[in-house]
Formats: structure tokens, sequence, C-alpha cells
């Protein structure tokens, strides 16, 4: 750790009350240049614990970067971790508030939920698909707190990965006979097909995605406990949307699910 624990905890109440306000700042990297990854994860911690003495819950986890072309669309290379709590959570058809949010990009997800603890390090796909209890369609609505999305790697981590709100639904499906890489997908904007893909786009393997999480979480001692949802990263790029629009995401075998911007 290269900064203190207050600056840790003033920044994040920067990043927290950004969003809150729904105003954006500049990358925190210009001002902490060095800070370091555990850093960047001990201030995500502390926005966390903001909202859970708030009231908040945690409703799951999330990867993120984890396609290539979301890593290419943020210029970037590595994938990242963050949280999403139970206020973040868009009833399936229901109503996002543009005026809440910055400046709001959807992404198409493959979303997981555990009926067993996952923990690394060592953890890979095998190990994630014997503790997937099931998989669903979900849209993950992002909103950087920084300037024009410009951020780099510590600096988004430190955002909480960008999280800002999500839907889950359509048809829960369990694994058997289902091969994740081969699942397509197609991401509507107000009824036009606007993004494809398939789930091999994300690390040659969804469930890759879930397996990076746990061996993450293991190099702090915590794990992925059963009964976790876990959205896997966006499958194609990020997509604007404003007030008026709806998305659907069709997912093969797994039906869909939407949400309206108001
Ligand atoms: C970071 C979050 C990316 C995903 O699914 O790739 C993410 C960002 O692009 O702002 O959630
Ligand atoms: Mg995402």
């Amino acid at each position: 750790m290269k900064l203190h624990a207050n600056t840790i905890a003033g920044l994040a109440e920067h990043l927290e009350s950004c969003q809150l306000q729904v105003k954006d700042t500049t990358k925190i990297t210009d001002d902490h240049p060095e800070m370091d990854w555990d850093d960047a994860y001990a201030i995500q911690d502390a926005i966390l614990a903001r909202k859970l003495a708030r009231g908040a819950r945690l409703a799951g986890l999330k990867a993120g970067l984890t396609s290539h072309a979301k890593m290419k669309q943020m210029g970037v290379t590595t994938p990242v971790f963050g949280f999403i709590t139970d206020d973040y959570a868009v009833p399936d058809g229901g109503e996002c508030k543009i005026s809440e949010l910055i400046h709001p990009k959807v992404e198409p997800e493959i979303a997981f939920v555990t009926k067993r603890a996952l923990k690394g390090p060592g953890c890979n796909i095998a190990a994630v698909l014997a503790a997937v209890d099931f998989v669903l369609p979900g849209i993950e609505v992002i909103d950087s707190r920084y300037r024009d999305f410009k951020f780099d790697l510590k600096s988004v981590v430190a955002d909480n990965t960008s999280a800002s709100r999500f839907v889950v639904g359509g048809q829960p499906t369990t694994l058997e006979g289902v091969d994740l890489r081969t699942v397509g997908i197609v991401l509507e904007k107000n009824g036009e097909p606007v993004a494809f893909g398939a789930g091999a786009a994300v690390l040659g393997h969804p469930a890759a995605a879930i397996a990076l999480l746990a061996n993450h979480l293991a190099a702090s001692d915590r794990e992925i406990p059963a009964g976790t949802l876990i959205l896997s990263g966006g499958i194609t790029e990020a997509v604007s949307v404003k007030a008026g629009d709806a998305v659907t995401l069709r997912v093969q075998g797994m039906g869909s699910v939407g949400m309206r911007f108001i």
C-alpha cells in the first residue's frame, strides 16, 4: 500500500459523492500516481463499507473488462472485479432513471449464481462449473464516475469498476448440456439489434471470469460464498443509452431480460 489510510477514506468519499451527486471527476491516479493495486481495491472496499453502513446490502459481485471488445473499447488489458448492491437492481422490464446517472452504457452479460462456495487459489473452469447453480441473462449499466469514461485500471478499480445498475432475468438455466462458449446473444436497443456475440468472447469461456474472481479474492483470503450472483463481464462493447431508450438482451436458450431508461 502506498496511500495513507486517510487518503483512501477521502478518495472513497469523493468517488461515492460523485456517484450520489451525479457529477464526474478526473481520474484519481492524476493526483495520486503512486497508488497501487491494493490501494485501489481498498478504496473500492471503503465505498462498499460506506454503502453497507447506510443500510444497503451486497447483491453480488462482478468481473469486468473480460472480453477483447471491452478491453479494446477502454484501452486496457486486464480484467477487474467489483461489487453490486441491492439498490443497483432494476426489476426485469423495469425503469432506470437517467437523471441518477452521469453517462450510462449497457453491457450484455451472462450472470452466474453459485450453489457452493468457490475458493482460490487454483480455481479453474471445471471447479466453477461444479459450483454453479444456474446462469441467466443480465444487463449491466455501467456509469464511470470519470470524465468521458477515461480511466486507467487502478482508477476504475477504485471506482468499483463503474458499477451502477443491473437487471437479471429471463430463464435461469442449469449447465447440463449447455456449452457457454457457443451460447449466442443479441442486444437490442429500441427494437433494433445493436450488438451480437457468443459466450466465448469472455476469456474463451465466461466461467473463466468467475475462476479469476475466486483467485483474486483468495489473495486476501476471501471466497465467493454459495448463493452469490456474479456478472461475468460485457460480451460486446458497451452501448450508450439515453432517456426514452429501451434495451433487451436475448440469450440463446435463456430467454430475454430488459429495462427502460426514463
Ligand atoms: C469498467 C467496467 C467494465 C465489463 O463488463 O466489462 C465492465 C468500464 O468499462 O467502465 O463492467
Ligand atoms: Mg460489466
